[in-house]
């Protein structure tokens, strides 16, 4: 019944189980980073999560309530912290971003939690939990939750009981070994998982809003946007988990661009070349569509109007669209249509659209012998 209890809304868990939680209250900020980057831990400045981007909360939900066992220790011969679960099975600890520095975590452009670390030890009653998980949701609350064991990694099944918190899809993995730096990248309706830079697993994104808490006075993490949590979450696992490194990056996904804005070719040129281009390269396939659009250039006339989708595999950042320029003889002014990208997926607009001009190449010759004998043709 207890299965699940969270490390959020610390302020009015601590009203309800103050003496059952250890909170830090004191939040530290940690240096500069990079503009979309906010690190949350690193280890390597020494202290545990909770003294820098993290809160920290342990409680045994069990009735009567002892205190937690679960200890968190900065080790700085490792530069890491070790979050120890093991002394009792029913304790939950972990770290939950603290919700005021908590950046909108928008699925549509895209955000990844950077974190590095070990799982020492892990042990579990129940296949449906593990020892440690990370737990992150979107604005609008879909999100994934990835358990990790000794030798796997798995998704966490959402929706409604009794599928609800069921084991999902995994891969197996040595978590054990060393200290391993993940990436977990949601985008859209995706997540996809990289350990050491290689991707291990992907799936959908899960809505885990069905759970409800074992009584009203707990808050409800799964109902909470922009949720960064890294845990043991549960009363059927444990597990000792080192933890190095912490960052959270948004707006992840690449910008999708057509190139040049303006071109000009004579009508002669047989194709008009323009690129569309990732301002990135993504782990997913990204996709756009495309038409030209008429202008002063009449489509059929000027030039063959085209249109269709483009597609990126992860890796390649761009692509080539070639529109047919159709020539004539015609002595005529220059003429202009428009190439439009719209609709992209895993990545966002941004130079949508590019004019392409066309020049003329004919003029009338005019014979002056031609003004004078052609009267002495047509006439009799
Ligand atoms: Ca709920
Ligand atoms: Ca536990
Ligand atoms: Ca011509
Ligand atoms: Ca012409």
């Amino acid at each position: 019944m207890l299965r699940k209890l969270f490390l959020i809304g610390t302020a009015v868990i601590t009203a309800v189980l103050a003496t059952h939680l250890l909170l830090n209250t004191l939040q530290t900020a940690v240096a500069a980073a990079p503009t979309n980057t906010l690190v949350l831990y690193d280890g390597a400045l020494g202290g545990t999560p909770d003294t820098q981007n993290f809160e920290y909360a342990a409680v045994n939900p069990v009735f009567p309530f002892p205190p937690a066992q679960a200890t968190q220790t900065y080790s700085p011969a490792l530069g890491l912290t070790i979050l120890d679960t093991t002394p009792e099975i029913s304790d939950l600890a972990g770290y939950a971003i603290t919700p005021t520095l908590a950046p909108t975590l928008s699925r549509q452009a895209g955000f990844r939690l950077d974190f590095s670390v070990r799982i020492n030890s892990e042990t579990h009653n129940n296949n449906n939990r593990a020892g440690f998980s990370i737990t992150m949701l979107a604005e609008d609350l879909l999100g994934i939750e990835i358990a990790f064991w000794e030798n796997e990694i798995w998704a966490q099944e959402g929706g409604n009981p009794p599928t609800l918190f069921t084991h999902a899809e995994g891969v197996v993995y040595d978590t054990t070994t060393d200290i391993v730096d993940y990436e977990l990248e949601i985008v859209e309706s995706s997540y996809r998982l990289s350990a050491n830079g290689v991707p291990v697993l992907s799936g959908p994104l899960r809505d885990y809003t069905a759970w409800e808490p074992p009584f009203p006075f707990i808050p409800d993490p799964y109902e909470q946007p922009n949720l960064i949590a890294l845990s043991d979450n549960t009363s059927s696992a444990q597990g000792e988990i080192w933890i190095a490194y912490a960052a959270i990056t948004t707006d992840t996904t690449p910008l999708v661009n057509v190139q040049p804005v303006s071109l000009t070719v004579s009508e002669t040129v047989g194709t008009a070349v323009l690129d569309v281009q990732l301002s990135h390269t993504s782990t997913f396939t990204v996709t756009v569509g495309y038409e030209t659009v008429a202008g002063t250039a009449v489509p059929g006339t000027d030039y063959t109007p085209i249109s269709g989708t483009l597609t990126f595999t992860p890796g390649v950042i761009s692509q080539s669209v070639a529109i047919p320029i159709l020539d004539n003889t015609l002595d005529e002014p220059d003429r202009e249509f428009t190439l439009t990208i719209a609709d992209p997926t895993f990545a966002r607009l941004g130079q949508s659209s590019a004019i392409i001009t066309i020049q003329d190449d004919d003029e009338i010759i005019v014979d002056p012998l031609m003004e004078i004998y052609l009267p002495l043709v047509v006439r009799p």
